[in-house]
Protein backbone atom coordinates (compact mmCIF):
# COMPACT_ATOMS: atom_id res chain seq x y z
CA UNK A 1 0.00 0.00 0.00
CA UNK A 2 1.65 2.85 -0.85
CA UNK A 3 -0.19 5.14 1.95
CA UNK A 4 2.41 4.25 4.40
CA UNK A 5 0.73 5.88 7.42
CA UNK A 6 -3.19 4.23 6.93
CA UNK A 7 -1.14 0.90 6.24
CA UNK A 8 0.44 0.80 9.00
CA UNK A 9 -2.18 1.83 10.86
CA UNK A 10 -4.06 -1.00 9.86
CA UNK A 11 -1.54 -3.63 10.59
CA UNK A 12 -1.61 -2.10 14.47
CA UNK A 13 -5.16 -2.24 14.57
CA UNK A 14 -5.24 -5.88 13.08
CA UNK A 15 -2.76 -6.90 15.81
CA UNK A 16 -4.80 -5.19 18.67
CA UNK A 17 -7.70 -7.25 17.32
CA UNK A 18 -5.73 -10.51 16.72
CA UNK A 19 -4.04 -10.45 20.40
CA UNK A 20 -6.51 -9.16 22.35
CA UNK A 21 -10.08 -10.12 24.16
CA UNK A 22 -12.81 -8.46 22.45
CA UNK A 23 -15.49 -8.36 25.09
CA UNK A 24 -18.05 -5.31 23.67
CA UNK A 25 -20.77 -7.02 23.75
CA UNK A 26 -22.30 -4.81 20.18
CA UNK A 27 -18.80 -5.63 18.53
CA UNK A 28 -18.31 -9.11 16.29
CA UNK A 29 -15.45 -10.38 13.72
CA UNK A 30 -17.41 -10.58 10.36
CA UNK A 31 -16.70 -13.58 7.73
CA UNK A 32 -13.33 -12.85 5.83
CA UNK A 33 -16.66 -13.18 2.75
CA UNK A 34 -18.08 -10.44 4.50
CA UNK A 35 -15.17 -8.50 4.40
CA UNK A 36 -14.26 -9.00 1.16
CA UNK A 37 -17.70 -8.38 -0.36
CA UNK A 38 -17.32 -4.69 1.20
CA UNK A 39 -14.39 -3.97 -0.62
CA UNK A 40 -16.04 -5.29 -4.34
CA UNK A 41 -16.79 -3.18 -7.39
CA UNK A 42 -20.09 -2.97 -5.71
CA UNK A 43 -18.24 -0.14 -3.62
CA UNK A 44 -18.31 2.45 -6.87
CA UNK A 45 -22.05 2.39 -8.04
CA UNK A 46 -24.52 4.96 -6.87
CA UNK A 47 -28.10 3.43 -7.23
CA UNK A 48 -30.90 5.46 -5.10
CA UNK A 49 -34.36 4.35 -5.17
CA UNK A 50 -35.48 0.54 -5.00
CA UNK A 51 -34.49 -2.24 -7.21
CA UNK A 52 -36.17 -2.03 -10.97
CA UNK A 53 -36.66 1.89 -9.90
CA UNK A 54 -33.02 3.70 -9.87
CA UNK A 55 -32.29 7.36 -10.61
CA UNK A 56 -28.94 5.89 -12.33
CA UNK A 57 -28.63 3.06 -14.95
CA UNK A 58 -26.07 0.39 -14.60
CA UNK A 59 -27.75 -1.36 -12.02
CA UNK A 60 -29.10 -4.61 -13.32
CA UNK A 61 -26.30 -6.13 -10.52
CA UNK A 62 -26.96 -3.96 -7.59
CA UNK A 63 -30.84 -4.66 -7.92
CA UNK A 64 -30.25 -8.65 -7.96
CA UNK A 65 -28.15 -8.20 -4.78
CA UNK A 66 -30.61 -6.07 -3.31
CA UNK A 67 -33.41 -8.26 -4.05
CA UNK A 68 -31.32 -11.07 -2.60
CA UNK A 69 -30.67 -9.16 0.46
CA UNK A 70 -34.30 -8.54 1.21
CA UNK A 71 -35.28 -12.35 0.41
CA UNK A 72 -32.98 -13.29 2.91
CA UNK A 73 -34.08 -11.13 5.71
CA UNK A 74 -37.63 -11.38 4.85
CA UNK A 75 -36.96 -15.20 5.24
CA UNK A 76 -34.89 -15.08 7.97
CA UNK A 77 -36.38 -13.46 10.46
CA UNK A 78 -40.11 -14.83 9.17
CA UNK A 79 -41.57 -10.97 7.87
CA UNK A 80 -43.36 -10.16 4.89
CA UNK A 81 -41.03 -6.76 4.17
CA UNK A 82 -38.13 -5.39 4.85
CA UNK A 83 -35.78 -2.47 3.54
CA UNK A 84 -31.77 -3.23 3.84
CA UNK A 85 -30.61 0.27 2.96
CA UNK A 86 -30.09 1.97 5.85
CA UNK A 87 -26.60 3.17 6.52
CA UNK A 88 -27.01 2.31 10.40
CA UNK A 89 -28.69 1.73 13.24
CA UNK A 90 -29.18 5.36 14.22
CA UNK A 91 -30.18 6.02 10.92
CA UNK A 92 -32.93 2.90 10.78
CA UNK A 93 -34.48 4.07 14.19
CA UNK A 94 -34.89 8.20 13.07
CA UNK A 95 -36.51 6.18 9.48
CA UNK A 96 -39.63 4.62 11.60
CA UNK A 97 -40.24 7.77 13.72
CA UNK A 98 -40.25 9.63 9.54
CA UNK A 99 -42.72 6.64 9.29
CA UNK A 100 -44.97 6.95 11.82
CA UNK A 101 -45.23 10.17 13.38
CA UNK A 102 -45.21 13.84 12.55
CA UNK A 103 -42.16 16.48 14.45
CA UNK A 104 -43.85 16.99 17.65
CA UNK A 105 -45.73 13.65 18.23
CA UNK A 106 -45.38 11.79 21.40
CA UNK A 107 -43.07 8.87 21.41
CA UNK A 108 -42.08 6.34 24.21
CA UNK A 109 -38.82 4.34 25.07
CA UNK A 110 -36.05 3.35 27.28
CA UNK A 111 -34.02 5.95 29.33
CA UNK A 112 -30.58 5.52 28.21
CA UNK A 113 -29.39 5.12 31.73
CA UNK A 114 -31.09 2.34 32.27
CA UNK A 115 -29.86 0.64 29.39
CA UNK A 116 -32.20 1.85 26.35
CA UNK A 117 -30.70 3.55 23.24
CA UNK A 118 -29.75 7.39 21.97
CA UNK A 119 -32.37 7.32 19.43
CA UNK A 120 -35.50 5.65 21.48
CA UNK A 121 -35.89 9.14 22.08
CA UNK A 122 -32.35 10.62 24.29
CA UNK A 123 -33.20 14.66 24.89
CA UNK A 124 -29.38 15.05 22.89
CA UNK A 125 -30.23 12.92 19.98
CA UNK A 126 -32.15 14.13 17.12
CA UNK A 127 -35.37 11.71 17.66
CA UNK A 128 -35.08 13.38 21.28
CA UNK A 129 -34.90 17.04 19.32
CA UNK A 130 -37.96 16.83 17.09
CA UNK A 131 -40.07 14.34 19.03
CA UNK A 132 -42.11 14.74 22.33
CA UNK A 133 -40.17 11.93 24.47
CA UNK A 134 -41.54 10.11 27.27
CA UNK A 135 -38.73 8.18 28.66
CA UNK A 136 -39.03 4.82 31.16
CA UNK A 137 -37.06 3.08 33.44
CA UNK A 138 -36.37 0.05 34.88
CA UNK A 139 -38.02 -1.38 38.29
CA UNK A 140 -36.79 0.71 41.18
CA UNK A 141 -37.05 -0.79 44.41
CA UNK A 142 -36.19 -4.21 43.83
CA UNK A 143 -33.11 -6.22 44.05
CA UNK A 144 -31.75 -5.86 40.59
CA UNK A 145 -28.90 -8.19 41.32
CA UNK A 146 -31.74 -11.36 41.07
CA UNK A 147 -33.21 -12.98 38.00
CA UNK A 148 -36.22 -11.65 37.27
CA UNK A 149 -37.96 -9.43 34.65
CA UNK A 150 -36.73 -5.55 35.37
CA UNK A 151 -39.02 -4.02 33.33
CA UNK A 152 -41.96 -2.17 35.30
CA UNK A 153 -44.68 -2.81 33.04
CA UNK A 154 -47.35 -1.04 35.20
CA UNK A 155 -45.31 2.10 35.53
CA UNK A 156 -44.77 1.62 31.19
CA UNK A 157 -48.61 1.68 30.97
CA UNK A 158 -49.40 4.33 33.16
CA UNK A 159 -47.10 6.53 31.30
CA UNK A 160 -48.38 5.64 27.90
CA UNK A 161 -52.13 5.91 29.13
CA UNK A 162 -51.09 9.59 30.60
CA UNK A 163 -48.73 11.01 27.68
CA UNK A 164 -50.34 8.56 24.64
CA UNK A 165 -47.38 7.92 22.60
CA UNK A 166 -47.70 7.16 18.50
CA UNK A 167 -45.04 4.67 18.62
CA UNK A 168 -43.10 2.51 21.49
CA UNK A 169 -39.51 1.17 21.60
CA UNK A 170 -38.62 -1.83 23.14
CA UNK A 171 -35.04 -2.95 22.94
CA UNK A 172 -31.75 -2.01 24.54
CA UNK A 173 -28.16 -1.69 24.46
CA UNK A 174 -27.31 -2.69 28.35
CA UNK A 175 -29.80 -5.31 28.99
CA UNK A 176 -28.80 -9.14 30.55
CA UNK A 177 -32.04 -10.72 30.51
CA UNK A 178 -34.85 -11.49 27.99
CA UNK A 179 -37.22 -9.60 26.71
CA UNK A 180 -41.11 -9.69 26.83
CA UNK A 181 -42.01 -8.78 23.54
CA UNK A 182 -45.77 -9.30 24.34
CA UNK A 183 -46.33 -7.75 27.34
CA UNK A 184 -44.66 -4.50 25.26
CA UNK A 185 -47.19 -5.34 23.06
CA UNK A 186 -50.30 -5.25 25.09
CA UNK A 187 -49.27 -1.93 26.33
CA UNK A 188 -49.16 -0.46 23.01
CA UNK A 189 -52.05 -2.18 21.47
CA UNK A 190 -54.34 -0.77 24.77
CA UNK A 191 -53.06 2.99 23.72
CA UNK A 192 -53.22 2.30 19.98
CA UNK A 193 -49.35 2.72 19.45
CA UNK A 194 -46.95 1.50 16.83
CA UNK A 195 -44.44 -0.87 18.65
CA UNK A 196 -41.24 -1.11 17.25
CA UNK A 197 -38.48 -3.09 18.18
CA UNK A 198 -34.92 -1.84 18.26
CA UNK A 199 -32.91 -5.86 17.82
CA UNK A 200 -29.77 -4.74 17.21
CA UNK A 201 -28.13 -6.24 20.18
CA UNK A 202 -29.69 -10.10 20.03
CA UNK A 203 -30.69 -10.16 16.19
CA UNK A 204 -27.98 -13.15 15.84
CA UNK A 205 -29.59 -14.64 18.71
CA UNK A 206 -33.17 -14.22 17.44
CA UNK A 207 -31.73 -15.84 13.86
CA UNK A 208 -30.25 -18.22 15.81
CA UNK A 209 -33.13 -19.87 18.01
CA UNK A 210 -31.54 -18.35 21.14
CA UNK A 211 -33.91 -15.47 22.44
CA UNK A 212 -37.68 -14.86 21.53
CA UNK A 213 -38.37 -12.89 18.52
CA UNK A 214 -40.69 -9.87 18.52
CA UNK A 215 -42.21 -10.86 15.38
CA UNK A 216 -45.96 -11.90 16.37
CA UNK A 217 -46.40 -9.23 19.03
CA UNK A 218 -44.08 -5.98 17.07
CA UNK A 219 -45.45 -3.53 14.19
CA UNK A 220 -42.16 -2.87 13.39
CA UNK A 221 -38.33 -4.35 13.53
CA UNK A 222 -34.89 -2.30 13.69
CA UNK A 223 -31.54 -4.11 13.37
CA UNK A 224 -28.07 -3.43 13.07
CA UNK A 225 -26.51 -5.93 11.04
CA UNK A 226 -22.87 -6.14 12.47
CA UNK A 227 -23.57 -7.11 16.49
CA UNK A 228 -24.58 -10.81 17.12
CA UNK A 229 -25.66 -10.96 13.38
CA UNK A 230 -22.12 -10.95 12.74
CA UNK A 231 -22.35 -8.49 9.24
CA UNK A 232 -21.23 -5.68 7.85
CA UNK A 233 -22.07 -2.28 9.49
CA UNK A 234 -25.35 -1.36 8.58
CA UNK A 235 -28.91 -2.34 9.48
CA UNK A 236 -32.53 -3.54 8.37
CA UNK A 237 -36.06 -2.57 8.87
CA UNK A 238 -38.62 -4.96 9.05
CA UNK A 239 -42.48 -4.14 9.03
CA UNK A 240 -44.47 -7.82 10.42
CA UNK A 241 -47.52 -8.96 9.30
CA UNK A 242 -49.04 -7.62 12.83
CA UNK A 243 -47.46 -4.13 11.46
CA UNK A 244 -49.15 -4.31 7.87
CA UNK A 245 -52.42 -5.38 9.43
CA UNK A 246 -52.45 -2.28 11.38
CA UNK A 247 -50.88 -0.46 8.27
CA UNK A 248 -51.16 -2.02 4.62
CA UNK A 249 -48.81 1.26 3.61
CA UNK A 250 -46.30 0.70 6.06
CA UNK A 251 -43.45 -0.76 4.11
CA UNK A 252 -44.12 2.25 1.44
CA UNK A 253 -44.09 4.62 3.88
CA UNK A 254 -40.92 2.67 5.81
CA UNK A 255 -39.08 2.85 2.44
CA UNK A 256 -39.58 6.46 1.57
CA UNK A 257 -38.57 7.54 4.80
CA UNK A 258 -35.42 6.06 4.38
CA UNK A 259 -35.17 7.17 0.48
CA UNK A 260 -35.52 9.76 -0.13
CA UNK A 261 -36.31 10.74 3.41
CA UNK A 262 -33.18 10.47 5.04
CA UNK A 263 -30.97 8.97 2.68
CA UNK A 264 -29.61 8.81 -0.38
CA UNK A 265 -27.28 6.53 -2.70
CA UNK A 266 -27.82 2.97 -0.50
CA UNK A 267 -24.02 1.70 0.07
CA UNK A 268 -23.98 -1.29 -2.15
CA UNK A 269 -21.36 -3.11 -1.03
CA UNK A 270 -23.10 -3.06 2.04
CA UNK A 271 -25.97 -4.23 0.52
CA UNK A 272 -24.16 -7.34 -0.62
CA UNK A 273 -22.37 -7.90 2.44
CA UNK A 274 -25.26 -7.77 3.83
CA UNK A 275 -26.71 -10.79 2.14
CA UNK A 276 -23.87 -12.55 2.29
CA UNK A 277 -24.12 -12.42 6.57
CA UNK A 278 -27.94 -13.41 5.98
CA UNK A 279 -26.67 -16.44 4.16
CA UNK A 280 -24.41 -17.45 6.97
CA UNK A 281 -26.97 -16.68 9.64
CA UNK A 282 -29.16 -19.19 7.40
CA UNK A 283 -26.59 -22.27 7.99
CA UNK A 284 -27.24 -24.47 10.84
CA UNK A 285 -23.94 -23.88 12.41
CA UNK A 286 -25.13 -20.59 13.08
CA UNK A 287 -28.00 -21.94 15.42
CA UNK A 288 -24.69 -23.54 17.16
CA UNK A 289 -23.46 -20.06 17.32
CA UNK A 290 -26.23 -18.38 18.60
CA UNK A 291 -26.32 -20.97 21.48
CA UNK A 292 -22.61 -21.32 22.91
CA UNK A 293 -22.70 -17.16 22.85
CA UNK A 294 -25.30 -17.62 25.55
CA UNK A 295 -23.62 -19.93 26.77
CA UNK A 296 -20.52 -18.88 27.26
CA UNK A 297 -22.14 -15.62 28.63
CA UNK A 298 -23.71 -17.76 31.19
CA UNK A 299 -20.53 -19.21 32.40
CA UNK A 300 -18.73 -16.05 32.11
CA UNK A 301 -21.13 -14.65 34.61
CA UNK A 302 -21.10 -16.89 37.29
CA UNK A 303 -16.72 -16.77 37.35
CA UNK A 304 -17.73 -13.20 37.90
CA UNK A 305 -20.27 -13.53 40.26
CA UNK A 306 -18.05 -16.47 42.05
CA UNK A 307 -15.32 -13.80 42.36
CA UNK A 308 -17.50 -11.28 44.34
CA UNK A 309 -19.06 -9.20 41.22
CA UNK A 310 -22.38 -8.33 41.43
CA UNK A 311 -24.63 -8.55 37.64
CA UNK A 312 -27.45 -6.27 36.58
CA UNK A 313 -30.30 -9.58 36.46
CA UNK A 314 -27.92 -12.01 38.54
CA UNK A 315 -26.40 -12.95 35.33
CA UNK A 316 -27.09 -13.27 31.70
CA UNK A 317 -29.47 -14.83 29.53
CA UNK A 318 -28.17 -13.36 26.64
CA UNK A 319 -24.65 -12.06 25.27
CA UNK A 320 -24.34 -9.41 27.58
CA UNK A 321 -23.48 -8.65 31.12
CA UNK A 322 -23.51 -5.65 33.23
CA UNK A 323 -21.87 -6.07 36.23
CA UNK A 324 -21.89 -3.28 39.18
CA UNK A 325 -18.75 -2.01 40.51
CA UNK A 326 -19.87 -0.18 43.10
CA UNK A 327 -19.38 -2.54 45.78
CA UNK A 328 -15.83 -3.49 44.72
CA UNK A 329 -14.61 0.23 44.12
CA UNK A 330 -16.85 2.34 44.65
CA UNK A 331 -19.39 4.73 42.61
CA UNK A 332 -18.12 6.03 39.30
CA UNK A 333 -15.50 3.32 38.84
CA UNK A 334 -16.07 2.07 35.38
CA UNK A 335 -13.41 4.12 33.30
CA UNK A 336 -10.47 2.82 35.87
CA UNK A 337 -12.02 -0.80 34.88
CA UNK A 338 -12.04 -0.08 31.12
CA UNK A 339 -8.85 1.55 31.47
CA UNK A 340 -6.71 -1.26 32.63
CA UNK A 341 -8.45 -3.95 31.48
CA UNK A 342 -8.18 -1.93 27.81
CA UNK A 343 -4.16 -2.49 28.94
CA UNK A 344 -4.43 -6.07 29.65
CA UNK A 345 -5.28 -6.68 26.49
CA UNK A 346 -9.16 -7.06 27.08
CA UNK A 347 -11.62 -4.93 25.30
CA UNK A 348 -15.24 -3.89 27.09
CA UNK A 349 -17.10 -0.77 27.74
CA UNK A 350 -17.87 1.35 31.18
CA UNK A 351 -21.61 1.81 31.25
CA UNK A 352 -24.14 3.36 33.41
CA UNK A 353 -26.32 0.93 35.47
CA UNK A 354 -29.54 0.99 36.43
CA UNK A 355 -30.10 3.57 39.37
CA UNK A 356 -26.85 4.49 38.70
CA UNK A 357 -25.29 6.08 41.80
CA UNK A 358 -22.84 8.44 40.03
CA UNK A 359 -23.17 10.17 36.48
CA UNK A 360 -23.19 9.16 33.05
CA UNK A 361 -19.86 10.17 32.63
CA UNK A 362 -18.75 8.82 35.46
CA UNK A 363 -21.07 5.26 35.26
CA UNK A 364 -20.38 2.71 38.11
CA UNK A 365 -20.60 -0.48 35.76
CA UNK A 366 -19.17 -2.31 33.47
CA UNK A 367 -20.74 -4.11 29.74
CA UNK A 368 -19.31 -7.16 28.67
CA UNK A 369 -20.30 -9.96 26.70
CA UNK A 370 -19.53 -13.03 24.31
CA UNK A 371 -20.56 -12.77 20.55
CA UNK A 372 -17.30 -11.76 19.31
CA UNK A 373 -14.96 -14.33 21.25
CA UNK A 374 -17.49 -17.23 20.36
CA UNK A 375 -16.91 -16.05 16.95
CA UNK A 376 -13.42 -16.86 17.47
CA UNK A 377 -14.27 -20.29 18.85
CA UNK A 378 -13.55 -20.16 22.75
CA UNK A 379 -15.69 -22.00 25.22
CA UNK A 380 -16.09 -22.64 28.96
CA UNK A 381 -12.32 -23.18 29.50
CA UNK A 382 -11.80 -19.96 27.81
CA UNK A 383 -14.61 -17.64 29.36
CA UNK A 384 -13.31 -19.26 32.90
CA UNK A 385 -9.92 -18.06 32.20
CA UNK A 386 -11.29 -14.24 30.84
CA UNK A 387 -12.94 -14.13 33.96
CA UNK A 388 -10.26 -15.09 35.86
CA UNK A 389 -8.31 -12.19 34.46
CA UNK A 390 -10.60 -9.54 34.62
CA UNK A 391 -11.18 -9.85 38.44
CA UNK A 392 -7.38 -9.87 38.60
CA UNK A 393 -7.38 -6.74 37.10
CA UNK A 394 -10.28 -5.37 39.28
CA UNK A 395 -8.41 -6.42 42.51
CA UNK A 396 -5.61 -4.64 40.81
CA UNK A 397 -7.06 -1.41 40.82
CA UNK A 398 -8.59 -2.03 43.77
CA UNK A 399 -5.16 -2.38 45.33
CA UNK A 400 -4.25 1.05 43.86
CA UNK A 401 -7.08 2.78 45.34
CA UNK A 402 -6.35 1.13 48.45
CA UNK A 403 -2.58 2.74 48.64
CA UNK A 404 -4.62 6.25 48.23
CA UNK A 405 -4.95 5.86 52.03
CA UNK A 406 -7.77 4.04 53.94
CA UNK A 407 -10.76 6.86 53.02
CA UNK A 408 -9.99 6.88 49.37
CA UNK A 409 -13.26 7.05 47.43
CA UNK A 410 -13.06 8.40 43.89
CA UNK A 411 -16.60 9.73 43.92
CA UNK A 412 -15.91 12.03 46.78
CA UNK A 413 -13.19 13.59 45.15
CA UNK A 414 -14.32 17.38 43.48
CA UNK A 415 -14.74 17.30 40.02
CA UNK A 416 -11.41 18.71 39.40
CA UNK A 417 -9.42 16.15 41.54
CA UNK A 418 -11.52 13.44 39.41
CA UNK A 419 -9.62 14.28 36.38
CA UNK A 420 -6.48 15.15 37.98
CA UNK A 421 -6.54 11.42 40.49
CA UNK A 422 -7.31 9.45 36.42
CA UNK A 423 -4.39 11.47 34.81
CA UNK A 424 -2.55 9.84 37.52
CA UNK A 425 -4.02 6.85 37.68
CA UNK A 426 -3.36 6.59 33.80
CA UNK A 427 0.24 7.50 34.88
CA UNK A 428 0.89 5.07 37.32
CA UNK A 429 -1.26 1.61 35.62
CA UNK A 430 0.75 1.77 32.68
CA UNK A 431 3.84 0.84 34.62
CA UNK A 432 2.09 -2.03 36.70
CA UNK A 433 4.03 -5.26 36.03
CA UNK A 434 1.03 -7.44 37.28
CA UNK A 435 -0.96 -5.64 34.35
CA UNK A 436 1.54 -6.66 32.05
CA UNK A 437 1.97 -10.28 33.20
CA UNK A 438 -2.08 -10.52 32.17
CA UNK A 439 -1.55 -9.18 28.85
CA UNK A 440 0.88 -11.48 28.06
CA UNK A 441 -1.19 -14.16 29.34
CA UNK A 442 -4.13 -12.96 27.52
CA UNK A 443 -2.44 -12.80 24.06
CA UNK A 444 -1.20 -16.03 24.16
CA UNK A 445 -4.61 -17.26 24.88
CA UNK A 446 -6.26 -14.96 22.00
CA UNK A 447 -3.34 -15.87 19.32
CA UNK A 448 -4.49 -19.72 19.81
CA UNK A 449 -8.77 -18.31 18.82
CA UNK A 450 -7.70 -16.50 15.33
CA UNK A 451 -9.80 -13.42 13.94
CA UNK A 452 -11.73 -14.92 10.40
N1 LIG B 1 -22.99 1.60 20.11
C1 LIG B 1 -23.94 0.51 20.23
C2 LIG B 1 -23.67 -0.33 21.41
O1 LIG B 1 -22.52 -0.44 21.77
O2 LIG B 1 -24.56 -0.91 22.00
C3 LIG B 1 -25.32 1.00 20.22
O3 LIG B 1 -25.51 1.88 19.16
Amino acid sequence: MKDKIISKLIKLEEKRQKEGVELIPSENYASSEVRRVLSSYFVNKYSEGYPKKRYYGGNENVDEVEIVAIERAKKLFNVPFANVQPYSGSPANLAVYLATCKPGDVVMGQALTAGGHLTHGHNVSATGIFFKTVQYTLKKDIDIYKKQDLFDYDEIRKLAKENKPKLIWVGATAYPLKFNYRKFAEIADEVGAFLAADISHVAGLIAGGAHPSPVPYAHIITTTTHKTLRGPRGAMIMVTEKGLKKDPELGDKINKAVFPGLQGGPHDNQTAAIAVALYEAMQSSFKKYAAQIVKNSQILSQVLIDGGLKLIGGGSENHLILADLTSMLGPGCGVFAQKALDLAGITLNKNTIPNEPASPFYPSGIRLGTPAMTTRGMKEKEMKFIGKKILEVLQIIKTYFEQQGKDFAFWNLSKEERKEFIKKFDKDIVKNSQLKKIKSEIKKVALKFPIP
